[in-house]
């Protein structure tokens, strides 16, 4: 979204000193005595990072507090300025106070909130903001991801009080401040949002935008856009509005253009009276100009067919768990470019800001998805359950409507979509995403048989998770061509729409080799790779629109008889260390690349892609 921030801000978790957060206190709702409290980093996950094994477990409130002295004229002025407290995410429920005075709540743990504290710091002497957040990981069946606790009864094998959390999802429940906490400033009237669509034929494109103006109706709009040089090639004023674009540089996907990720800049500039003062807010967005289409076998990016060769990701790294780390995000995005992959999709729930914003500039496409992972009971396709994910839609849509390299929304994955509510469940979901953003398609992504599934004649494209040879006749490599082959054609006999096999994989533990192949070994997760790619090259030519492997690197889950420290299904590790499968997918990313004109010259192993 386009929060105003050319204001002043101040990082918490930067500017401040290493800790954000000084305070932790696992301690019960109702006590006013506080309980242990230890140094807790921001962001991160709080599981891993003591040697309590009941705080990597933990399920339930735990606190956070900083005190921070904020420069006195953010206080000052007539009309003072906004004083905004914005979260990147907090898993899952978050309560936050700001001197004592509650100031926001908000649900789901993979999106930015914030509130205004001005009133509040006005009404506090002296610049001292005290921030509290009491943070609760308890998932219900309304929730998404879904969850449910259960209670162990049984005195005879459990102590009194003894529950677990049931999820249905495979990653673990990593909770805390997993992104960035900001304070920044914008004036009394500001620019609130702006919403960007563009479309284009080869020798000019339109930039259509609507500003929205919060704090005075007394205001004016002026807007320029510039290109990678800084030159301006279109002005506009008012809220909404068209700029045109001549000869314009298109965004287009790693890979298919020797120049990737172009993006021009538009700066909105607001001046508003408020009470006898000028005020002026300024915005500057990123804007790709870039068309998507979906056809009956094709997937369109600027008119050209886009293949999806890429891959499936988590947030999850050893110690910080789901917490936003800069130097991993680098080195992901460094192997990303390595493998020749040119998308992703955001596995199983809103990735960073601050990844977004390097797909945008990297050109790597994205499949946006909901956190809708693990809907699987019925109480969770009712009413209360889907009013939430409405909501949830709509928070993910504005913070990245204005995204180039999202080209496509997915609402859900794996959900029980052969439960008939889910006709109703994801008509609804779908219809609003589509109401709300009307220039992507949307999706969800389903592992069901296809005659069963009663979401898939509300998608644009068909996005199938399968794992022939591991969950289903595991070690039978010799199945995979025929049974894949009838799954596509299955499918798009059915609803003659474009396939994505959103998920296929296997797990195999780095260093276990075995010939013949055998699971979990090297050997077999490449064998297994080739056997998918085979049935791949035949059906690409015809409606399958790509394939994204199931997954990037390892990561971690809950504990369990089929899992090692986690799921092994990555072909880099969890420290992003090539396996076998790697250097197998990279060849074949490289070698679809290849077949387009456009690449880059020269590719080595060692090109640093940061610009
Ligand atoms: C798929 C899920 C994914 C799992 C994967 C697996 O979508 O989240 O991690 O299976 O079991 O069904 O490895």
């Amino acid at each position: 979204s386009a929060e105003s921030a050319e204001n002043e801000r101040l990082c918490l978790g930067k500017a401040l000193g290493h800790f954000l957060n000084a305070l932790f206190l696992p301690f019960p709702w109702n006590s006013c005595q506080t309980g242990p409290v230890i140094d807790m980093p921001v962001p991160a996950s709080f599981n891993d990072i003591t040697q309590d094994p009941s705080l990597e477990n933990y399920i339930g409130w735990v606190w956070y507090e900083k005190e921070v002295l904020l420069p006195l004229r953010w206080l000052q002025g007539d009309p003072a300025p906004r004083v905004v407290l914005r979260f990147g995410s907090a898993h899952y429920y978050s309560i936050v106070w700001v001197n004592g005075v509650q100031v926001v709540e908000h649900e789901g743990g993979h999106l930015p909130f914030e509130a205004d504290i001005s009133s509040v710091l006005q009404g506090s002497p002296g610049a001292l903001c005290r921030i509290t957040v009491a943070l609760n990981n308890t998932l219900t069946p309304h929730t998404l991801p879904p969850g449910s606790i259960q209670y162990m009864t049984d005195k005879t094998r459990y102590p009194k009080n003894y529950f677990v959390q049931n999820i249905k999802f495979d990653f673990f429940n990593y909770a805390g401040i997993h992104r960035p906490v900001v304070l920044y400033t914008t004036p009394a009237a500001y620019i609130d949002d702006i919403t960007v669509t563009t479309t284009s034929s080869e020798s000019i494109a339109m930039v259509q935008y609507q500003v929205s103006v919060v704090g005075s109706t007394a205001y004016s709009l002026s807007l320029s856009l510039r290109d990678q040089e800084g030159k301006e090639v279109a002005t506009g004023d008012g809220p909404v509005g068209e700029l045109k674009v001549l000869n314009p540089n298109l965004w287009w996907p790693y890979l298919m253009h020797e120049n990737p990720g172009y993006l021009y800049s538009l700066e909105v500039k607001m001046q508003a009276q408020v009470a006898g003062a000028l005020l002026e807010d300024i915005y500057t967005l990123p804007v790709g100009i870039r068309t998507v289409h979906v056809t009956s076998t094709q997937f369109l990016i600027n008119g050209r067919p886009f293949y999806f060769h890429g891959v499936n990701k988590h947030e999850d790294a050893d110690i910080r768990g789901k917490g936003l780390d800069w130097p991993l995000i680098v080195k992901d995005f460094n192997l990303l470019h390595w493998l020749g992959a040119n998308s992703f999709r955001t596995s199983h729930y809103p990735y960073a800001e601050e990844i977004m914003d390097l797909c945008d500039a990297y050109g790597i496409v994205v499949i946006d998805e909901s956190p809708g992972v693990g809907i699987k009971l019925p109480e969770s396709f009712g009413n209360k359950s889907l009013q939430h994910h409405l909501a949830v839609m709509e928070e993910l849509i504005r913070r990245d409507k204005n995204r180039p390299s999202v080209v496509m929304w997915s609402v859900a994955n794996e959900p029980a979509s052969e439960l008939p509510p889910a006709a109703h469940y994801f008509k609804t979901v779908i219809a609003h995403t589509k109401a709300l953003d009307p220039s992507r398609p949307v999706t969800f992504v389903t592992d069901a048989n296809y005659a069963l599934d009663h979401g898939a004649p509300y998608v644009d494209v068909i996005c199938v998770n399968s794992y022939f040879s591991w969950y289903h006749d595991p070690g039978h490599l010799e199945v995979i061509p025929l049974q894949l082959t009838a799954q596509f054609e299955n499918w798009y006999k059915t609803y003659q729409k474009p396939i994505i096999q959103s998920e296929y994989g296997a797990d195999s533990v780095p260093g276990l080799h075995s010939d013949p192949p055998m699971m979990f070994t090297e050997e077999y997760q490449t064998a297994m790779l080739r056997e998918y790619h085979s049935v791949f090259d035949k059906k690409r030519k015809e409606y399958v629109i790509g394939e994204l492997i199931w997954n990037f690197a390892d990561f971690m889950t809950s504990q369990g008889t089929t899992r090692v420290l986690g799921n092994k299904k990555g072909i880099f590790t969890r420290q992003r260390q090539p396996k076998a499968a790697a250097f197998v997918l990279r060849d074949r990313y490289w070698k679809i690349a290849n077949e387009s004109s456009c690449l880059p010259p020269v590719v080595t192993s060692h090109s640093l892609f940061l610009k």
